[in-house]
């Protein structure tokens, strides 16, 4: 870790429904109200692929808290993310973290959540196991098209369901082209995964590899063919389509 500052934006992805063990530890919570909206909190540096968002990862390995916003808005992330959004205005008292509970990620494996601006509307929340405890709020979404480890995670999913301990319907299949790029076409992350013979999440090394060039080509050659930005270069799209998901109240800078 170096000591720039890394900005993300925290998506607002409200819960539309609990998995059966996430809803008994929130309806048996005194300070969680019927009608509170709670949202997961998944960490991007990638707002122009949301269109493409199909699932919600969580670590199964992970604790997360349930932090009060307002009297009926409440946000999912790590206790360690918590305790940095509570220096950056995200929380009502400066320097608080306002944590109501705990719950596991692998009790909200399940659950469904708004994914905004996804074509998807909503999506399942599903396990991603080499999420880090160390970075982000512990949540990703999945954006398959574009980011390797999310293609990797889905693929490893639908063909490992029953390991996984998920229902196979839950992982969502239809990949959407959004960012067409000259060398790599129009669904990158995998043509990538093909190219460099990925063949689990697991294969360390060459996601990394996968990563790295998806994000430059992405950036630098790639162009927007979804949605209201369609025909744009990357690099102008993100800083407008970032800037709509902030003024709509869909997402909030978080850095660390
Ligand atoms: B990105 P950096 Cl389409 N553990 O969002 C592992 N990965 C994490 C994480 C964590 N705790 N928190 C966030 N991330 C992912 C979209 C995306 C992302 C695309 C393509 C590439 C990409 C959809 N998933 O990231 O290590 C999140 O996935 C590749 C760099 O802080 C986040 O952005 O640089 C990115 O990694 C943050 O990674």
């Amino acid at each position: 870790e170096g000591i720039l500052t890394q900005e993300y934006l925290g998506l607002k992805c409200k819960v539309v429904r609990w998995s059966e063990r996430a809803q008994e530890v929130v309806s048996s919570n005194g300070n969680i109200p019927s009608n509170a909206e709670i949202f997961m909190i998944p960490a991007t540096l990638r707002p122009e692929t949301m269109y493409g968002q199909t699932n919600l990862f969580v670590s199964p390995n992970i604790s997360y808290g349930i932090f009060k916003v307002s009297d009926t808005t409440f946000y999912l992330a790590t206790s360690r993310a918590a305790r940095n959004m509570a220096f950056q205005g995200i929380f009502p008292e400066w320097g608080i973290v306002p944590k109501v509970t705990e719950i596991s990620g692998s009790e909200l494996i399940g659950s469904v959540v708004h994914a905004p601006l996804s074509a998807r509307d909503t999506v399942y929340v599903l396990p991603m196991d080499t999420i880090k405890e160390t970075k982000g709020t512990g949540f990703v979404t999945s954006v398959p098209s574009d980011s390797p480890d999310d293609y990797a995670m889905t693929l490893g999913l639908s063909k490992k369901a029953a390991f996984y301990n998920i229902d196979p319907q839950w992982v969502c299949q239809d990949i959407l082209p959004i960012i067409d790029t000259p060398e790599y076409g129009n669904t990158i992350a995998p043509t990538l995964v093909k190219k460099l013979k990925i063949n689990s999440p697991k294969d360390e090394r060459q996601l990394a590899e996968a990563k790295e060039l998806a994000y430059k080509t992405g950036f630098y050659q790639g162009t927007l063919i979804f949605g209201p930005f369609a025909g744009m270069p990357v690099q102008e799209a993100k800083t407008l389509i970032r800037q709509n998901l902030l003024d709509s109240g869909d997402a909030f800078v978080y850095c660390e």
